[in-house]
């Protein structure tokens, strides 16, 4: 492959990585807060104002309970307003970064509890879908649940797991794991199916598609089966992946993958509308 991999693509990013020498060797770089415009912040503040009445009964009371914790509402929050209340929480940091940025560096600033934030706002052309993630997605999909514990412990863990995934040249496939939880994870509460993953709840459309519609398949997490699954970057899920808990989400993800890895190159990758005789269903 060669090319510096960005994410699910190979196209050079958007964003500007060189910010005057101001971008580090770690890819972090000062959140340009200057830079934005009061279109930005209006942005911002209408993505925010229609995602959170889209949330009861389809963000997980996790999520919802965390929300709060991200700040300002009517504009993009300063990173360090977040910190200021993120890392005496669970001891995360969100640092700012010109946009994707390659695996190593992404899963190295994960390892050190550090969340890196894309610091750009898509254009209000933009506003119904954005292909790479911006600092809305980042901030309000991924940041409140680094609020949560269990699932900052998970985070961390998985930027280590990423490190020891690239030495094994197991990328791709745990890639896929963080697509089918991460990002687009659904949980079972006592009170029916919630989202979970940033992708989802970041985005207006497919958090009622992947909660509520009969159409994708929703199945119990199970490691293998996740990472032989391929996914789409451009279109709703076909398939969903259910956990319990995200203490069950940490238990599963904690022990070695290496023997997972060995077992994966003896099964064949599965279309991401695959359907397994194995497979357990979760229904709505
Ligand atoms: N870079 N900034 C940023 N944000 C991401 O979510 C991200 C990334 N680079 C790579 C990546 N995600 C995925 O390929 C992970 O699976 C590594
Ligand atoms: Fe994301």
């Amino acid at each position: 492959m060669g090319a510096t991999s960005y994410g699910a693509s190979e196209r050079p990013p958007r964003g500007d990585y060189s910010r005057d020498g101001k971008v580090a060797a770690d890819y972090t770089c000062p959140q340009n807060y200057a830079a934005y415009t009061p279109a930005d912040h209006d942005t911002y503040r209408r993505l925010y104002e229609r995602q959170t009445a889209l949330l009861p009964g389809l963000a997980c009371d996790e999520f919802i309970a965390a929300l709060p914790s991200l700040g300002a509402k009517n504009r993009i929050p300063r990173f360090e307003e977040i910190n200021d209340k993120l890392t005496p929480a669970t001891g995360w940091e969100v640092v700012a970064v010109p946009g994707l940025i390659p695996e190593v560096p992404f899963f190295t600033l994960l390892a050190n509890r550090k969340f890196p934030v894309t610091d750009w706002i898509r254009k209000p052309e933009e506003f119904e879908y954005i292909v790479e993630p911006d600092v809305f997605h980042d901030l309000f999909g991924h940041v409140p649940l680094l609020f949560n514990p269990v699932f900052a412990d998970h985070m961390q863990a998985y930027g280590a797991g990423g490190l020891k995934a690239h030495r094994l040249g197991a990328c791709e496939q745990l890639s896929r794991l963080y697509w089918y939880t991460i990002e687009f994870g659904l949980i079972k509460q006592t009170d029916g199916l919630r989202a979970y993953g940033a992708g989802i709840l970041s985005s207006s459309g497919e958090l009622v598609h992947a909660v509520k519609s009969p159409e994708p398949k929703r199945i119990a997490l199970d490691l293998l089966r996740t990472m032989r699954t391929r996914y789409k970057i451009d279109s709703y899920q076909q398939t969903y992946f259910v956990i319990n808990s995200f203490q069950q989400l940490f238990d599963m993800t904690a022990p070695d993958f290496t023997p997972l890895y060995a077992q994966l190159r003896s099964l064949a990758e599965l279309p991401a509308d695959a359907v397994l005789a194995e497979d357990v269903l979760v229904v709505r």
